[in-house]
């Protein structure tokens, strides 16, 4: 069967500091062509629409699969979809992914019939039973599976993430991916699943909080396929067990690979496992992303970070110590004030960390989704990429957005523009010399993408299709596993209990 797999267009954030190649949809497409389809992929943050029609008139898919891990991109994916069902009546359209995970009803009904299905959960394992089935009319019978006349059984976990490595050979334009000064830059994971449980977050709510882990020989051989000499690590939190990144490390070296990488961790893990990560450094890592979320102790246990500040500035000094780039994210929340946000700028250009600012957003799969006591103001998807409010702001809207944005610039003064490029001149000239411009494109970009006007503009769009508010607002706290996508296995929820410590509360506790 020939299969066509699409990612769409990319959000506001990505505009600016990166674009990375869709590491889910790729390992989805080598489980499709080891089920013996002809696959191909098309990447929307680098493609364009036409380009995908044109694709889908020469390749004359049997089967079209979107990826909708971002709430944002439900409107484009469903337009896209209708377009191609006019196109190819015949074909089996599908969409899966993050999000829509924990939206299918209302996506197929935005569809009207567009969509065929959507698969909850992991796409490896279930996408070549899918494709199987096409032409049943029972597709609803396949776990994760749902269509407009009901839902399967709950997906169950890949039983081992060494199959399906990820096929980058069906990525092209490779070259256009890229993190900062990390230009080109491919992905890869180690692990999947975060055992913690951030009320704002839905990461431990798809995989059930469970975390598993590749095996270091195949993350190595994983690492070793890559072309580009920079690696993006895709992992929620890097380095929960310090002896998995030590295994990993020792086939790095065994194989010799010399790249340089980017992670995501949090503070009390760089705390605790310090060593794996000094040890990486030698390997070549060099960028680090920890998500402090909030510098004062009432939001973080608002946000149930299970750290304390205290904690998190002692994660900067070793991050520091250990000579490592190190970029964090604070949650701005709608209420802020002024004096709220003078003062985060007044911390942010007191380090010299990198600092990130998203806006809190109650998401479909996240715990706030239900008990945010506060009215959604937007039910526009395209406003629910963190960079928008969509509760109701302290300030005026525009005044909310005027202190955000220049909150942003001050912030970012630091990092982009000349003085950005002086201090990053030896890497940008060997860049240039392979033709390698994304990072320094990135630098004079802020002011187009970032500005109060068009912020405040896109609350102003005509919404076609608008999002299905929860049943209740500001309810009680539900229950984890009314949460979850996937039904938790045993084997995963062994690993989540020998991860978290008693300090930071166990997952019977809630
Ligand atoms: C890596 C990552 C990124 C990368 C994205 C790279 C890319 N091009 O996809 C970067 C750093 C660019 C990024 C950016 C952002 N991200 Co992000 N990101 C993640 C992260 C940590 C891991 C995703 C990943 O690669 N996982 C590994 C792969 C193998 O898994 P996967 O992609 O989920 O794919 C599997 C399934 O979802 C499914 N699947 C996926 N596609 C398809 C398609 C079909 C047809 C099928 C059947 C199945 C299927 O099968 C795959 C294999 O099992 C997730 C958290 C998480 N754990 O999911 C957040 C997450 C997805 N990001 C999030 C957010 C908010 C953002 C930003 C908006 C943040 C910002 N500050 O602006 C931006 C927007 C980016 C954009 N679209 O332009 C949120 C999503 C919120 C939402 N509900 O929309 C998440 C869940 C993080 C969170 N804790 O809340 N992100
Ligand atoms: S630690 Fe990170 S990935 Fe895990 S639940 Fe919290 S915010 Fe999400």
């Amino acid at each position: 069967m020939r299969v066509l797999l699409v990612h769409p267009s990319p959000l506001m954030y990505s505009e600016i500091y990166l674009r990375l190649e869709p590491l889910g949809l790729e390992r989805v497409a080598a489980a499709v062509r080891a089920a013996g389809h002809d696959v191909r992929l098309v990447d929307l943050q680098i493609f364009k629409h036409a380009d995908l029609f044109r694709e889908i008139e020469s390749f004359r898919p049997d089967a079209v699969g979107f990826s909708l891990n971002y709430l944002a991109n439900v409107p484009e994916v469903v337009d896209l979809a209708r377009e191609t069902r006019r196109r190819r009546p015949e074909a089996l359209i599908f969409a899966g992914g993050h999000s829509v995970s924990f939206i299918a009803p209302e996506t197929l009904d935005h569809a009207a019939g567009a969509l065929d299905c959507i698969v909850r959960g992991e796409g490896e394992a279930i996408t070549p039973r899918l494709l199987e089935a096409r032409g049943d009319r029972r597709l609803e019978s396949l776990p994760g599976v749902v269509t407009r006349h009901g839902a399967g059984p709950a997906p169950t976990l890949l039983d081992d993430l060494d199959r399906f490595p990820p096929a980058r050979d069906f990525t092209r334009r490779r070259r256009k991916y890229f993190i900062g000064v990390l230009d080109p830059c491919a992905s890869a994971e180690l692990t999947r699943g975060c055992p913690w449980d951030c009320s704002f977050c839905s990461a431990w709510t798809f995989y059930s909080r469970s975390y598993r882990k590749a095996s270091p020989e195949a993350a190595a051989e994983d690492l070793a396929r890559i072309a580009e000499p920079n690696v993006f690590l895709v992992d929620d939190v890097a380095f929960v067990h310090p002896e998995h990144g030590f295994a990993i490390g020792a086939e790095i070296e065994r194989r010799g690979i010399r790249k340089q990488y980017y992670l995501e961790t949090r503070c009390d893990v760089l705390l605790r496992n310090r060593e794996v990560f000094a040890y990486w450094k030698h390997l070549g890592l060099r960028y680090m992303f920890l998500g402090l979320e909030a510098i004062d102790e009432e939001t973080l246990k608002a946000h149930r970070k299970r750290i304390t500040p205290n904690d998190n500035f002692r994660a900067l000094e070793v991050a520091r110590e250990l000579d490592l780039t190190v970029a964090v994210n604070i949650i701005a929340d709608p209420d802020w004030d002024e004096r709220r946000f003078a003062l985060v700028r007044e911390w942010a250009l007191s380090v010299p960390e990198i600092v990130h600012l998203t806006v809190t957003t109650p998401y479909p799969g996240t715990e706030i989704w239900f008990t945010d006591s506060r009215r959604l103001t937007s039910l526009d998807y395209r406003l629910f990429d963190v960079q928008h409010a969509v509760v109701p702001t302290r300030l005026p809207l525009q005044q909310f957005y005027e202190e955000l944005v220049r909150t942003q610039g001050v912030i970012n003064r630091k990092h982009l523009g000349w003085a950005a490029l002086r201090g990053a001149a030896g890497i940008v000239l060997p860049q240039l010399v392979r033709g390698q411009t994304n990072f320094l494109k990135s630098l004079w970009k802020f002011n187009r993408v970032y500005n109060a006007e068009r912020q405040l503009g896109d609350h102003a769009r005509p919404v076609t299709y608008a999002m299905r508010p929860p049943a209740t607002l500001g309810g009680p706290r539900p229950r984890p596993a009314d949460l979850y996508i996937h039904a938790p296995s045993n084997g995963a929820a062994r690993d989540a209990r020998a991860t978290v410590t008693p300090t930071q509360g166990t997952p019977a506790s809630h």
